[in-house]
Formats: structure tokens, sequence, C-alpha cells
């Protein structure tokens, strides 16, 4: 049995193959490239996992879920914090055919279960620890509504001697095993999203494969690359851009920090000689920071290529970084969804400090667009649209939205407003979409207002982005009440229903009601600009 997802069309597809991006290899081939090697493939902060032990504990917890009745078409719930585990599950999982949804570890019971109903899945692996897992209240609510989550298994971060450890070090050698084809779904990303429901993007082997591949490539990752992942390892960027999928490809280690804060990363860049990390534009602030107050520049003197992105750096923040770091910056402007734009290690100084790269592939279409949808010519924003062969062609079991975001010729439209200069390289300006980034970490803002509405004495609730001087963006919750209402109050009411911390809002606005627009939309703008005037007047 396959997933259902929706397929490039044939001659893009025919096309794609003749040009060698799409290579028919299953992406576990990525854990099996070196698994003769004894050298360090991953290190987190209790353990060091060799390319040999990846490859043989990957091979062994598989065979243990097909003894135990998982097979190919199946799906499967993962919830596991930045540990060697997360690699460990994704190949075996991979490597039978199970396509996983790995869920970022800040996520609650409202995401998780936006998840679970989404694919169904028959296996849950979570980690004992997190806070949504420590009874099993929550546990019973997912299996009343996934009858068919029939197995659960443990991480249980210091004990190596139980669940799923005691799995995957079962000793089996007789494990053959049975991916999915490779134009069919590895994994589903997660959308950053901008609707209610956070939508899955289904991936395939062929087009993750070839991203890694590619983007290992363009960032030069060798045997001899030394990576820092501090960011949640379940996401994007460090999965694949190149992340520490490229680094297995091309035989080097990933060290796997706990955050991004100078105190956790700055000691592991000395400890492991760590040269190449990637962040998000807050944490290279207090980096800085750190470096001007602590003077410790020396410390990280390994780094040789520091990656940014996930939201928009500014020229200065930018400057700053090979003259105070030392080291080369590296602007990535990627999606979950697919498209990713890289500087490149040759670009002039002004490329990389200007723009946010160009695309990974000949082959990737970017074009921008008028509110018409008609093509604009370069440095003009517009509308970034996009196809190529690895940007998804719709959400997971979303034809109404899916209808939405993408045109007639299948071209996606991400939501964000863009310019692209007459050598193909993108600025970003701006975002069309609903949805706040918050440093890095998307915020739809439909969802957190459905959340706030179910309260009994919400009238109307809308969240818009207010600016930030670390985090870029943060997020303000306008709000209508029946009654006098309190940020304390509104804030439990929110965690209650079990979100994301870095999805509430960060400031709450009382008011008589909303501004509309002609249509009778809430009008964001308006309430955006607000925020702006408000603040000026402070000043
Ligand atoms: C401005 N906005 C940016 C940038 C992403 C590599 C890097 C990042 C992501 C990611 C990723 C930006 N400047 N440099 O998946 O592989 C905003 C845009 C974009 C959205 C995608 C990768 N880099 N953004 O951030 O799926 O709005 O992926 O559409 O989380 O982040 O978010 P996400």
């Amino acid at each position: 049995m396959s997933i259902s997802f929706t397929p490039w069309p044939a001659d893009l597809a025919t096309r794609y193959r003749k040009k060698g991006y799409w290579q028919d290899k299953p992406l576990t081939a990525i854990s099996e490239r070196h698994r003769q090697s004894d050298h360090p493939a991953i290190i987190d902060q209790v353990q060091t996992l060799s390319y040999r032990q990846l490859a043989t504990y990957s091979d062994q917890l598989a065979a243990q879920l097909q003894a135990r009745g998982l097979t190919t078409g199946d799906t499967a719930l993962v919830q596991l914090s930045n540990c060697c585990e997360f690699y460990i599950v994704f190949f075996a999982l991979l490597k039978l055919g199970i396509a996983p949804v790995n869920a970022l570890f800040s996520h609650q019971q409202s995401e998780l279960t936006a998840y679970a109903t989404q694919i169904r899945p028959r296996l849950l692996i979570a980690d004992r620890e997190h806070p949504v897992f420590t009874d099993n209240r929550f546990l019973e609510q997912l299996h009343a509504q996934c009858p068919e989550l029939e197995q659960t298994l443990w991480h249980h971060p210091f004990a190596d001697d139980s669940g799923l450890h005691a799995l995957f070090t079962q000793h089996d050698e007789t494990f053959t095993p049975t991916p999915s084809s490779p134009d069919n779904v590895a994994f589903f990303q997660l959308s950053g999203g901008s609707t209610g429901t956070p939508k899955l993007i289904p991936r395939t082997h062929n087009d993750y494969y070839y991203s890694i591949v590619a983007s290992v490539e363009i960032c030069q990752f060798t045997a001899q690359t030394r990576y820092l992942c501090a960011l949640p390892i379940a996401h994007n960027y460090p999965m694949s851009s190149p992340g520490i999928l490229g680094v297995l490809y091309a035989g080097g280690v990933s060290v796997l920090a706990a955050d991004p804060s100078p105190t956790t990363c700055f000691t592991l860049i000395a400890d492991h000689q760590i040269n190449v990390t990637a962040l998000v534009p807050p944490a290279v602030s207090l980096w800085l920071q750190s470096i001007r107050e602590w003077d410790c520049a020396e410390q990280l003197s390994s780094l040789r290529l520091l990656q940014v992105g996930g939201a928009k750096l500014s020229e200065s923040l930018a400057a700053r970084i090979p003259a105070e770091i030392g080291c080369q910056l590296q602007q990535v402007f990627g999606m979950a969804e697919g498209l990713v734009n890289y500087t490149r290690l040759d670009d002039d100084l002004q490329t990389i400090l200007t723009t946010q790269g160009r695309p990974i592939s000949p082959d990737d279409e970017v074009w921008v667009a008028d509110t018409q949808g008609n093509p604009l010519p370069p440095n003009t924003t517009g509308r970034l649209m996009t196809r190529g062969p690895y940007t998804f062609r719709g959400y997971y079991n979303s034809p109404e939205h899916n209808a939405t975001c993408f045109d007639q010729q299948g071209f996606y439209c991400s939501g964000d407003l863009i310019s692209i200069s007459e050598q193909g390289y993108i600025t970003v300006q701006g975002r069309e979409k609903d949805q706040i980034n918050r440093g890095g970490e998307k915020i739809a803002a439909e969802e957190v207002e459905n959340l706030l509405q179910r309260h009994p004495d919400i009238i109307h609730a809308a969240l818009v982005s207010m600016n930030d001087e670390l985090l870029g963006e943060k997020s303000c919750a306008y709000i209508v009440a029946k009654q006098p209402l309190k940020a304390v109050q509104l804030r439990r009411h929110l965690r209650e229903q079990g979100i994301a911390e870095f999805k509430l809002p960060d400031r709450f606005v009382f008011t008589e009601m909303l501004p509309l627009t002609p249509v009778g939309k809430v009008d964001k703008k308006q309430l955006r600009q607000q925020l702006i005037d408000d603040n000026k007047n402070k000043a």
C-alpha cells in the first residue's frame, strides 16, 4: 500500500529523471553509504553514534517493528528532542516504508492531535519526559481519536535498557529493507502554515534526496565537515539544507546542541572543533552580543561557515558576522514545501550581505507575480511562484487549500513577497500569508485565533505581527470580549488547549471592535499600523 499524494506531471518527472536529479534511490541510501565506517556520525549529550551503529541500530529497530506487524504504507507520529535516536528512528521507519511525521519537540497536545488525525498513525514514538507524556491522559485521548494507533514506543533519554533503546540494540541479522518506492512519500514535513489546522507536506525519496545532495555540493560539505545542529532536529533546515542528512551523505560528523544559546553552543564548538553551523537571525544577535561581552571570539575559531536563514537577516547584522565571528556567512532562504535558495560560497560580499541567495537547481522555476498572477520584471516586488524537482505539488489531503495556493501550471505560491535581480538572486521583501515569523518560528494566525475564540467570553480575535528588535516579529492578539478579560487568563486558556509555547501571543490588546476591509475581513494591515503608531507615541 502506498500513501496518497499529488505527484508531479509525467513530463516534468521524465525531465527530472533525465537530468539526473531524481536518482530513484530511497533516502535510506544515505545511512548505508558509510555503513562500514566506525567514524562518529552523530554526537549528542549522552552518546556518540558511529556510522556502523546508525546503520545497524536502524536495521534492528526496523526488524523489531516488522515483527510487531508494522509494514509499508503505515504512518508514524514521532516526537523526539535533539538526540541520536531521532535518526535511528527516521531511518528504521523509512527502511520499512513507514512514513513518519516528525513533530517539533515544542509541540503540545493541539499540534500532535492535528497531525495524528491527518495521518492516522499505527505507531507513536515519543519521549516519556515530554510534559505531554509524563502521564497517560493525553495518550488515552489520542487512542480515542485515532483507534488505528496500536503501538507506542517510549524514548527514555537517560535510561539505556528499556523502551526504544532495548529494541534497536536487539541483535538481528535477518532484516531485509522494504522502503517505499523512490517516487513515493518518504515522510511528511511540517508546514509553517497559515491555516487553522497545521498542514502536512508529503516529501518523496527522490525529491528530498536531490535537495540534500545538491545542497551538499553547493555548501561544500565533505568528510571533514563538523556540523553543529543547534536548531530543532525535526525542522527542514537542519535536516536537509544540507543539515544532518547532508553531513551523513558526505561522511562528516554532526554534534547536537540542546538549544542555540551561546552558553550551550560555544563550548560545543570549541570541544568538537565545529566548522559549520546553521542559525536563525535572533540566535546570531545573541551570539554576537556574547562575543562582545565575553571577548571570546577565540572559542569559535574553528568555525568556517555560518548559515543563517528561517527569517530575514538584516544587512547590518549580516555584516557583523564576518567582522566579529571571523567566518563566512551563507544566507539560506528555504521552506519545508521545497524551494531552497543559498548565497554561494564564492559570491561577492555584497551579494552575500544583501540577498537571500538563488535556487539550488537550474530547474527550479521561480518567478514573481502581481496580484492578478501576471509575471513582473526583475527588481520588482511581488508574489513568489515556484515549481521544481523538489518542490511539493500539494499539501496532504487538502484539496481546498491546494486550490488556493497552486496555479493552473502547478506553481506554488509560498505567500512570500520577493524581488529577483537580473542575476537571479532573490531578496525577501515581505509576506502576504497570514503568518507571524517569530524569529524563525512560524505561527499561523488562524490557528491561534481559532483557539482563542473557543473562550466563552471572546467574540472576535485577530493575531497580527508586531516588530521586535531581537526576534524580528512578535505576535499581538486583538480581542473583542463580552466582558473584561486579562492577558493571564487568555494565556492560561491557550495553555490548557495545549499549544506550543512560542505561539502564545506576546501581547493582548482589548478593543471594542476590529477594523474591517471593504469586503468585511479583519483589516490586519490597519492593526499592524496601529501597533507601529503606538510604539512611536511611546518612544
Ligand atoms: C526571510 N524569510 C525566510 C530567509 C525562510 C532552510 C532555511 C529555512 C527554512 C524554513 C527551511 C528565510 N529570509 N532567509 O525549510 O530548508 C521564511 C519564508 C518561508 C518560510 C518557510 C530550509 N528563510 N523564510 O524557514 O518551512 O517566509 O522553512 O516561506 O519553517 O520562512 O518556513 P519553514
